[in-house]
């Protein structure tokens, strides 16, 4: 039918354009204002987009001056800062974020739906900023939000890729396909521009040793690029505190080559300007593998370089002299990705500033602070000497000689100890010899961390050991991950937000920024009426879910099943396989009983969804498994209302926002001591619990009955890989169970017999990830969940004891760990 416009009610409307005084609000007026200017659109077609663009520009006038305030008095007050440099930052959506940050969210909702839309429609048209593959992306976005909330000064550095994470497909074959992620396409009204903020940046060319005594060197020649800043506004919760995030884009110095312009050789003319372009065109879709790629070392030369240039002149203002700097600066790695902004700011010190060296070698290692975010030796980066030589190498020079002096202290504390001097040499010999990133950014830092206390414990007694003892164990801490509980509850748990607010008499206010306060709740799991509503709360979470299932992929999922997730990045070591594996003996094991067995059964919807690194071949394959078992399960009479199985693609933030309030049981069953911490795994206790393999920290806090552990612990990993590779037992007699399961999918069960050999071979051969030995510890945990599933009211009552205890994982606590202990920064209340 045709539709009235304008939409809503027509006085609201015109009283705005007219901007008379009625009860129309101030935000009303904004938006119909940004409607006219901004958007040049009128009212009378104005779809569901023009509506989000408008309410996005309203909204951004008011982080603006925010935003402007803070950074004056930053700069008035010249706080010590702190400065978190990130390949990635996953941020998802702005706009809701923004609202409630800004306690505005109900007006606006108001306003809107005055002019004829739905603040949920609106919400739902903004496209995700996935500049990030995980978690490691997703805890700097989490970073970032709560640093604004604990009014601190601190400032993301990233880059502004034109396209984000792939965006996955699923073939009907059930592989998995990647599209380009066009989400600039739109417009963005979240950045802004700074045409006046730019950097050049060289590649290439030659580096010359002046020999006059000094440690001074020129580099010239090559290609010069621009760096040019966009700024993204981060709002704090309940606090006039905005700071900032700023992505580079690089360009080309000039617009293209005047000389093979006027010789006509116009493809040569723009061959420059579009290899400055690449640089920023695309995010690097691995994760745990490192591919030693010229564009992706671009990359980070280019983001580090023009983050401390950035950052330099910054301080400068302060007129401070140089050795001053690490007073007001600290820098924080994440991961080795910026370990370049090592040896890039000893040439900035010696070659620019004229320092000599060990004064140089003090301000760097006072400056910075690394994190590691893995122990897995494959994902550990290193980088070709020959390309390094290549495109920096300036820098390589400055490595090779912090090499030397480093080997030499070393050589001193341990005469003639040769071997220890090779294993902790920046440079490891072969062809060709690489640079080893994680040892510069250890000896270059002030302090070195892992994610986890698990982790951290590995870091130093495995990949790190030699630094330990020979830098001293003070050097190494730990921070374990948080995530912030603004998105990660307020937001997409609406319900459960206000319920918890009208049950501890609390406004979210204050616990939202003090999430120890929920442990308040835990007298509540006796109050039958508060139980009664925590479940009901659920049960409207997992219908949302249901709905958009429905909408989007046409499934009809049952809602009176248990809701059982894993919902990450596809790998080997989080073992998506041996869940696949699980859910098909299910399967089997139900084909098996009688109606009367089946009576008892409490029916089971499992949920995975994860990108796979689109080179990652095994990782691939288990994606085909999935769909196709769902394929066969899903329609098979005996089994479905009692088991349903989906893939649900392309994983985002966005829909993990929709996932996670609906799971009832959360997977995290990685290898023991693989997974660095994982945060899904917070994410979903906020709500939920889970079955897990190394969470170690959360059942302590939540408690061990309200966690389902399972499988081999830490310190056996290694004898049970020795196990495997010198006496292999064949797994028909070590795991009769998970032998039928592998032969079944070999056989054809599920299609296409032979596809799956080499993802099942990766179990029937040296098994380096532990499937055949946990794998019936596995269904016995599976088992323990569906008997405490039955028991609804102990299972509520388990539910809020874990939300109740998870405090201590808020990414509040966990920044204000690096604010005290690593950066040594104080809040600033911004007046
Ligand atoms: C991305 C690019 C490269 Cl080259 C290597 C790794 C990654 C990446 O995405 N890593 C990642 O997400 N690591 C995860 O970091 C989380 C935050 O610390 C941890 O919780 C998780 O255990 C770890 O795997």
């Amino acid at each position: 039918g045709k539709e009235k416009w304008p939409r809503g009610e027509e006085k609201v409307w015109k009283d705005a354009m007219r901007d008379v005084d009625t009860e129309v609000t101030s935000i009303t007026k904004s938006f119909v204002n940004h409607v006219q200017t901004s958007l040049a659109r009128q009212p009378y077609n104005l779809d569901n987009l023009g509506a989000y663009q408008a309410a996005a520009l309203s909204v951004r006038d008011n982080l603006l001056v925010n935003w402007n305030e803070t950074a004056l008095q930053y700069t008035r007050k010249a706080p010590k800062r702190a400065y978190y440099l990130s390949l990635e930052f996953l941020m998802g959506r702005t706009l809701d974020n923004a609202l409630l940050n800004l306690g505005l969210k109900d007006q606006y909702s108001e306003g809107v739906k005055k002019l004829g839309f739905s603040v949920e429609d609106i919400l739902d048209q903004e496209r995700d900023a996935a500049l990030g593959n995980g978690g490691l992306g997703r805890l700097a976005a989490c970073y970032l939000d709560s640093s604004a909330s604990q009014e601190l000064p601190v400032w993301g550095y990233g880059l502004r890729y034109k396209y984000g994470i792939f965006q996955q497909l699923i073939s009907p074959a059930g592989d998995q396909l990647e599209a380009p992620d066009p989400w600039l396409d739109n417009q963005n009204p979240w950045e802004l521009p700074r045409l006046d903020v730019s950097y050049e940046i060289r590649f290439y060319g030659q580096a010359e040793r002046l020999g006059d005594g000094t440690p001074r060197a020129t580099w010239s020649g090559g290609q010069e690029v621009l760096a040019v800043a966009y700024d993204v506004m981060i709002p704090g919760c309940y606090t006039k505190t905005t700071n900032n995030l700023r992505l580079w884009e690089s360009k080309p110095k000039r617009g293209f080559d005047l000389n093979s312009f006027n010789a006509g050789n116009y493809e040569g003319a723009v061959e420059a300007s579009n290899s400055a372009a690449a640089i920023t065109s695309v995010l690097y879709p691995n994760d745990h593998t490192t591919f030693g790629k010229e564009l992706r070392l671009k990359q980070q030369y280019f983001w580090t370089a023009a983050s401390l240039a950035d950052i330099l002149r910054r301080f400068k203002n302060i007129g401070k002299p140089i050795t001053e700097f690490p007073d007001y600066v600290a820098i924080q790695l994440n991961d080795t990705h910026p370990t370049l902004a090592i040896p890039e700011l000893m040439r900035i010190l010696i070659d620019e500033e004229d320092q000599p060296w060990s004064t140089a070698w003090q301000i760097v290692t006072n400056t910075f602070f690394y994190t590691n975010h893995t122990v897995l030796p494959e994902a550990l980066e290193k980088w070709p000497v020959p390309l390094m030589e290549h495109l920096l190498p300036r820098h390589m020079q400055i490595i090779y000689d912090i090499n030397l002096l480093f080997l030499q202290s070393v050589e001193k504390k341990f005469p003639g100890d040769r071997d220890r001097l090779g294993r902790m040499s920046l440079i490891e010999e072969g062809f060709p010899k690489q640079v080893r990133m994680a040892y510069l950014a250890c000896i270059g830092s002030r302090k070195v961390n892992g994610v986890a206390e698990l982790h951290s414990d590995l870091v130093k007694t495995t990949i790190l050991k030699d630094f330990v003892e020979f830098e001293g164990i003070s050097k190494f801490g730990n921070v374990t991950n948080g995530i912030t509980p603004r998105r990660w509850l307020d937001q997409c748990n609406p319900e459960l937000s206000s319920l918890i607010s009208s049950t501890l008499k609390v406004d979210k206010a204050v616990w939202l920024k003090d999430l120890t306060r929920l442990e308040a709740l835990l007298p509540f799991t006796e109050d039958e009426a508060f139980r009664k509503e925590w479940a009901a709360i659920k049960q409207r979470n997992k219908e949302r879910l249901a709905h958009h299932v429905q909408t989007t992929l046409g499934f009809t999922i049952n809602t009176n099943a248990m809701f059982d997730v894993q919902i990450k990045r596809l790998h080997e070591y989080k073992r998506q396989t041996l869940n696949i594996l699980g859910v098909i003996h299910r399967y089997l094991t139900l084909k098996n009983m009688s109606a009367a067995e089946k009576k008892k059964v409490n029916p089971r919807v499992v949920f995975f969804a994860g990108k796979a690194a689109p080179a990652y071949y095994i990782a691939k394959l288990t994606i085909r498994l999935i769909v196709n078992v769902a394929r066969i399960i899903n329609e098979d009479p005996d089994t479905k209302d009692l088991l349903q199985l989906y893939f649900l693609p392309d994983y985002s933030v966005s829909l993990a926002e929709v996932l996670i309030p609906a799971s009832d049981i959360s997977q995290h069953i990685s290898t023991a001591g693989t997974e660095a911490s994982g945060t899904s795994n917070m994410k979903c206790s906020l709500t939920r619990m889970l079955v897990d393999g190394a969470n170690i920290e959360i059942a302590e806090e939540v408690g061990e009955s309200n966690v389902f552990f399972f499988g081999h612990l830490t310190p056996a990993v290694e004898d049970l890989r020795y196990q495997h590779t010198y006496h292999p037992t064949p797994i028909e007699e070590k795991c009769p169970a998970l032998a039928n399961v592998l032969n079944q999918v070999s056989a054809g069960l599920f299609g296409d017999a032979h596809v799956y050999e080499p993802l099942l071979n990766t179990i029937r051969q040296g098994d380096h990830y532990l499937l055949s030995d946990d794998f019936d510890s596995y269904i016995a945990a599976l088992a323990m969940v569906d008997e405490a599933y039955l028991d609804q009211t102990e299972w509520v009552k388990k539910s809020i004891r874990t939300t109740a205890k998870m405090g201590k994982f808020s990414s509040d606590r966990a920044i204000n760990e690096y604010a005290e202990s690593y950066w040594n920064i104080e809040a600033q209340k911004i007046a």
